[in-house]
């Protein structure tokens, strides 16, 4: 039903006869407030049925005809969600119940880039989208072959050059040789984001960045105050390890390519973009005198390659964890249309993402499975995202998503820090728990990819939103991304980076425009979950050797929240997982905390920062 056509027959209803001349009053009642959110709820949920599918399709089979659709589709829901939100400006100011005008103000946050009030511009964004999309998923760094044809690899194939090869050139060649996928977007991105601006103006909201940060149940100032509470926080621990990782790297690398109180090259991480170093666990571990390999942490990615451990074997341990929860298996459908690995004749975006196409069950995951540690928990990460959409099914629309975007990042993480090394040997991974001695080893490898992602997880939206409120010239872009990791995280790139350049749209998120606050909080929200799930399951002795696998007690606890999905400001979903209603960092603190003191042990007498 038209918004048009729905104030019409209300105002049949009242019976009362216009005055020439002059508009009716609308009805803003709470009564008429619901039966319009109702209506738009009707016509959304509808509507972003097509938006999923064409979305998996334009994601899934790139190519020219898929990538229109999936903007045509877009543009399509955008278009409807403006009217609804237009509409809906008449209850401004009205005498509303809280729960409705949350609901008013999830109706204004369906989508990161909201359409533009002129109806060309609204389908030049959606264009503009899909396109920047697909070409992050097209991207292939080519390098012409004497006397060939020029050989092209796709980011696998560069990601792996940076987790396993230790040769100084081929690392180079593979980091610069994937940032120039960023170079040609860069203006279309500056376009793209004027849209975005205008449409996120047309709400009311200063930018679409300020729009981002409306989502969660606070004043947006207080909101940038508790993430940069949480950053400092945390801000030791980094400190701490980065010091630490910077001497291995000096002992492998050499001063000339690492300097000794500076930053570290990015390229040298393990990491394409320098967020995960658990690739280099093999340089931060050192073989030395005394550390037997039993205490030197279990090595997943070896073990996976060495038993021939398939993607869908992966897929399947990561479901028995949640099934030996209490949740209900995986349907058919997701087997059948889920993608586990690249295709071999066709572009994808191959960035692990989760589904739910529409209701009741069609969940999927898309990820191009590698038998790694890294793929393992990602497998974990997806499958939360799909039993979160499962759990939260049967609420209205607009109140079906996460408690914000953090929590929803947050569960399948939580979960993966179960797969500790005894889970391993429960699920026959493993045949035989490492020693205690291990446990510091064990955590430094935890701590190259959670804690070391810290500053990257921050630093992205930190970048996004000066982008989005105009502080940053087009020919600043990536001089202010290097400005902000390097300050936050202490990284840097291998060479000087000019303006032309666009590293930003070499990461997933910029291109694909995804807002990545998200997966700062969730790192700081999945130790405070999983700490009380290992509570609930009865859990003693030091927090890093929890596993609550098998805990129906620990299932029940999290369904429970799940199940509110978005209709409870996130404090009372956290309480109900957790008894607190803050975000804070004292469990992942008390996690690493052993480790704080091994490293704090190591460092001393030895610069720490850059
Ligand atoms: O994008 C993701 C997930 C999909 S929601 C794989 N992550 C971030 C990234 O890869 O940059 C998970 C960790 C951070
Ligand atoms: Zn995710």
């Amino acid at each position: 039903m038209s918004v048009s056509r729905l104030s019409l027959a209300l105002f049949a209803l009242l019976g009362t006869a216009p005055i020439a001349a002059q508009a009716p009053t609308p009805d803003t009642s709470v009564a008429a407030a619901q039966r319009f959110l109702d209506a738009a709820e009707r016509e959304l949920a509808i509507k972003s049925v097509a938006v999923n599918r064409a979305g998996w399709v334009g994601e899934n089979f790139i190519t020219h005809d898929t990538e229109l659709l999936n903007a045509e589709a877009q543009a399509d829901f955008a278009a409807a969600l403006k009217r609804l939100v237009d509409g809906a400006r008449r209850f401004d100011g009205a005498a509303l119940p809280p729960e409705v005008k949350r609901r008013f103000l999830l109706l204004k946050l369906q989508l990161a880039a909201p359409a533009p009030p002129d109806s060309s511009q609204a389908a030049e964004l959606a264009r503009l989208a899909a396109g920047l999309d697909a070409d992050y998923g097209r991207g292939t760094y080519c390098k012409p072959a004497p006397g060939g044809k020029p050989a092209c690899r796709n980011l696998d194939d560069l990601e792996r050059v940076l987790a396993d090869s230790r040769n100084p050139d081929s690392l180079l060649d593979a980091w610069v040789g994937w940032q120039t996928i960023g170079v040609p977007m860069r203006d279309r991105y500056t376009r793209f984001m004027a849209l975005a601006n205008a449409g996120a103006r047309a709400m009311g909201f200063a930018d679409a960045g300020a729009m981002w940060r409306a989502g969660y149940d606070m004043p947006p100032d207080s909101f940038v105050a508790v993430v940069d509470k949480l950053w400092l926080d945390v801000r030791p621990l980094y400190l701490q390890l980065h010091a630490y990782v910077r001497r291995r790297l000096v002992a492998r690398y050499g001063t000339r390519l690492v300097p000794p109180t500076g930053m570290l090259p990015v390229q040298l991480t393990g990491n394409m973009w320098g967020q995960d170093w658990s690739n280099i666990a093999d340089i931060a571990i050192p073989a030395a005198a005394g550390s037997a390999s039993a205490v030197r942490g279990v090595d997943l990615t070896a073990i996976l390659k060495a038993r021939h451990v398939t993607p869908h074997d992966m897929v399947r341990m990561g479901e028995r964890f949640y099934a030996s929860l209490g949740f209900d298996s995986l349907p058919a459908t997701f087997w059948e249309r889920s993608l586990f690995v690249r295709p071999k004749d066709r572009d994808v975006v191959c960035h692990a993402s989760a589904w739910y196409i529409d209701d009741p069950t069609d969940l999927r995951i898309k990820m191009c499975i590698e038998p790694t540690e890294d793929a393992f928990r990602t497998i974990h990460h997806e499958l939360g995202h799909d039993f979160y959409f499962r759990a939260y099914k049967d609420q209205p629309f607009l109140y079906q998503g996460g408690a914000d975007d953090g929590f929803h990042e947050a569960i399948g993480d939580a979960i993966a820090l179960s797969v500790t090394p005894r889970y391993l040997v429960q699920i026959g991974l493993l045949d035989a728990e490492p020693p205690p001695a291990g446990d510091t080893l064990q955590l430094l490898r935890l701590a190259l990819d959670h804690v070391a992602f810290l500053p990257f997880g921050i630093t992205i939206d930190k970048w996004r939103w000066e982008v989005f409120a105009g502080k940053v010239a087009p020919g600043d872009y990536t001089r202010r991304w290097w400005e902000l990791r390097g300050s936050y995280g202490g990284v840097m790139p291998p060479l000087p980076r000019g303006p032309t350049d666009f590293d930003p749209g070499a990461k997933y998120h910029v291109p694909g425009n995804v807002p990545y606050m998200r997966y700062f909080l969730a790192q700081v929200l999945e130790f405070q979950f999983y700490r009380s799930l290992c509570r609930v399951a009865g859990h003693t002795g030091p927090l890093y050797r929890c596993s609550f696998y098998g805990s129906k007690e620990a299932g029940q606890r999290l369904a429970a929240m799940l199940a509110l999905g978005a209709s409870r400001p996130w404090p009372d979903a956290l309480e109900t997982l957790t008894g607190q209603r803050e975000m804070d960092a004292t469990a992942f603190l008390d996690y690493f905390q052993p480790l704080m003191v091994w490293l704090q042990r190591q460092n001393r007498g030895a610069p720490v920062g850059w």
